[in-house]
């Protein structure tokens, strides 16, 4: 699988080569690019933005720079491709888009700034035979662009490649389960810290109770919560 960024921040992917991710670019199981928006920026100032038709506040990123841009990618590489816009009026990424996602050959990101890309340009590629073309919001709330929604995106995706995480065991369960339905609080040595003891169940060997105990912990630790739909 290969990951591409579009940006004009190509420093803010630095953290993907830390940790899981960053050890499965190094043995190939997965790659990852950016592509400085910049660079298809023509003129003297290289501007990739301009102010709003319409007036209102702030600037739009112009269509040309991001046409060059994706037309390159197009370029590049044969084959299909997804091309996702990060956009706070998207369609609210989840577990299951992942997974859906997760199962691409390339994922391209168009990541927007100010106030977002102007609409041509969904508008021109959203026809074009070789992309599948996706508007994705990561939740109800504002950011200052598709940067950090991108690197939310990529984690919860690469995650799902077989052999990018080490425990494909816990892949697995998570399959066979709603979100939340396994999440049991945990706990580590020592048995006892600040006075607080680990529930004595889980230091009794008797599996069986403890799949029960944890069954019904996740149960209850869902019920006094309201984040989760
Ligand atoms: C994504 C972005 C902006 C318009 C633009 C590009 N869940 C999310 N919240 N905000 C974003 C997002 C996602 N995915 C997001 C791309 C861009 C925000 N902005 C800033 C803020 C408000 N309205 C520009």
């Amino acid at each position: 699988m290969k990951f591409t960024a579009v940006t004009i921040f190509p420093e803010y992917f630095a953290p993907l080569n830390l940790s899981l991710i960053g050890k499965a670019i190094e043995r190939e199981a997965l790659s990852f690019e950016t592509i400085d928006l910049r660079e298809f920026a023509t003129g003297n100032h290289r501007s990739v933005d301009d102010s709003p038709y319409g007036g209102g506040a702030g600037m739009v990123m112009s269509p040309e720079p991001w046409g060059a841009a994706i037309d390159n990618v197009l370029a590049k590489n044969e084959g299909e491709i997804d091309l996702i816009f990060p956009t706070p009026a998207g369609k609210v990424f989840n577990q299951r888009i992942a997974e859906s996602l997760s199962n691409s050959n390339h994922l391209v990101f168009a990541c927007g700034r100010y106030e977002g890309i102007d609409a041509r340009v969904v508008e021109f590629y959203r026809t074009n035979p070789r992309i599948r073309l996706h508007e994705i919001s990561i939740g109800d709330y504002v950011i200052n662009g598709g940067e950090g929604a991108t690197l939310v995106m990529i984690e919860a995706i690469a995650r799902l490649i077989p052999g990018v995480i080490g425990n494909p065991e816990s892949l697995l369960e998570e399959s066979h389960n709603e979100i939340g339905e396994l999440e049991y609080p945990v706990y580590t040595k020592p048995a006892t810290w600040r006075g607080l003891p680990v529930p004595e169940v889980l230091l009794s060997g008797n599996h069986g109770a403890i799949e029960n105990w944890r069954k019904e912990a996740a149960r209850k630790r869902k019920e006094g919560q309201d984040r989760r739909e």
